[in-house]
C-alpha cells in the first residue's frame, strides 16, 4: 500500500504537469497528429501557473501538515514572485500584492475581488490535486479543499469547484491505494451529490447522464462548457477522465483537443488520471521531458509520506 500511495501521489503531480504543459501546446496545435509532432519538437515540456500553484500547495501540505491559509498564501505568492511569467490569471497576482501591502489576510483580500463576489475562476480547482492525494477518502478532504481555495477564490462556485475536483482526485487515489477499479457512472453521481452549489451539482449530473448516453466529447464540451470559469471546465475535465479511466493518453486528449482553457483542463484531468493509474502509466516519452520532473516526483513521494495510508 505504501508503494501504491507513493506512485499515485507522484502520478498526480506529474500528471498535472504533463496535462498542463501538453495542454498549453494544444492552444496552437489542436489536432492529435499535429500535437504529437509539436511534443516531439520540444526539448522540454514547460508547465504554467496551474502546476506552479500545485507545487506551492503540495509544499505547504508537507511543511504545515495541513492547510494553513496564511502560509499557503505566502507560498503561492513566493512562487509567483520567483516566476511571474508562468501565465497566471489576473486575480491571484492582485491578491498577492494587496496582502503584502496591507494588514489584511489573503482570504480577506480574496473576498474583495470581482466586486466583492470573489473569484469563480478555475484557479483553485486546477491546483487542488495535492489535497485529494493527502486526504483521499477521509472526511477532512472537504474542509481542506475549501480552505485551500479561499486563499484566492472566495466565490461559492470557486470553492465548490475546487472541492469537487479534490474529491475526484481523492476517489482516484483511494481506489489506486486499495487496488480497486472505479465505476465511472457511480463516481460521476457521487461527485454530483457531493457538490454544494446547484450550478455544479447540475453540471456533474449532466456529466453522469452524458457518460451513460455515450455522447461524443464535442457534444459534452458544448453542454457543460470548457472556459476559465470553474463550473465551465472542471466538469469536462472529470468527464474526460471518467470516459476512459484506464488510459492517461486518451483522457488527456479528450480534455485538451476540444478547445477552451486547455492547459487547465489538461492539468485537472492529468492530476486525476495520474493519481488513479500511478506514475508508471504516464507516457514515458513525455515524462522524461517535463520540466522539473524529478522534483515533482520527489514532492509526490514526500506528500505520500506526510499523509501515510
Ligand atoms: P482569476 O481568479 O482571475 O479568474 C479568472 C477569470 O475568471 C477572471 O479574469 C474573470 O474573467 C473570471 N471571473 C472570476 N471570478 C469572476 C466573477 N465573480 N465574476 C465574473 N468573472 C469572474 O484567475 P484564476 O487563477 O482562477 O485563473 C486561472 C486561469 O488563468 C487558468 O486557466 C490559468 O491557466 C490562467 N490562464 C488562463 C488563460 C486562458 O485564456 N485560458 C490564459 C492565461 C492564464
Ligand atoms: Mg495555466
Ligand atoms: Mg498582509
Ligand atoms: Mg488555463
Amino acid at each position: 500500500p505504501r508503494d501504491r500511495l507513493s506512485s499515485s501521489a507522484a502520478g498526480a503531480l506529474l500528471g498535472c504537469a504533463l496535462g498542463d504543459a501538453i495542454g498549453e501546446l494544444a492552444f496552437s496545435h489542436a489536432a492529435e497528429e499535429e500535437l504529437a509532432n509539436a511534443i516531439s519538437a520540444q526539448p522540454k515540456l514547460i508547465y504554467t501557473d496551474d502546476t506552479a500553484m500545485t507545487i506551492a500547495l503540495a509544499e505547504s501540505l508537507i511543511e504545515e501538515g495541513g492547510i494553513d491559509q496564511q502560509r499557503l498564501g505566502q507560498r503561492l505568492a513566493d512562487h509567483f514572485a520567483e516566476e511571474p511569467w508562468r501565465g497566471y490569471g489576473p486575480g491571484p497576482p492582485k491578491i498577492f500584492r494587496k496582502a503584502r501591502n496591507s494588514n489584511l489576510t489573503f482570504t480577506q483580500v480574496a473576498r474583495d475581488l470581482y466586486n466583492g463576489e470573489g473569484s469563480l475562476g478555475n484557479g483553485a480547482a486546477m491546483r487542488v490535486g495535492p489535497v485529494g492525494v493527502a486526504y483521499r477518502d477521509r472526511p477532512e478532504l472537504w474542509d481542506a479543499a475549501h480552505a485551500s481555495a479561499e486563499v484566492t477564490h472566495a466565490h461559492p462556485i470557486g470553492r465548490d469547484g475546487a472541492a469537487v475536483q479534490a474529491l475526484a482526485v481523492g476517489v482516484a487515489t483511494a481506489h489506486a491505494l486499495h487496488g480497486r477499479r472505479l465505476d465511472p457512472l457511480v463516481t460521476a453521481e457521487s461527485l454530483a451529490s457531493a457538490a454544494e452549489t446547484n450550478l455544479i451539482r447540475e453540471k456533474m449530473e449532466a456529466v453522469a447522464r452524458l457518460l451513460a448516453e455515450g455522447a461524443p466529447p464535442p457534444k459534452v464540451a458544448d453542454t457543460v462548457g470548457r472556459s476559465i470559469a470553474v463550473h465551465e471546465s472542471m466538469p469536462f475535465a472529470i468527464y474526460a477522465f471518467l470516459k476512459t479511466p484506464q488510459s492517461f493518453q486518451e483522457s488527456l486528449h479528450c480534455a485538451i483537443l476540444n478547445g477552451g482553457d486547455v492547459d487547465t483542463l489538461g492539468a485537472m484531468t492529468g492530476a486525476i488520471s495520474g493519481a488513479y493509474l500511478g506514475i508508471d502509466a504516464l507516457p514515458i516519452g513525455c515524462r522524461i521531458k517535463v520540466e522539473n520532473g524529478a522534483y515533482l516526483e520527489t514532492l509526490g513521494k514526500r506528500l505520500a509520506e506526510a499523509f501515510p495510508a
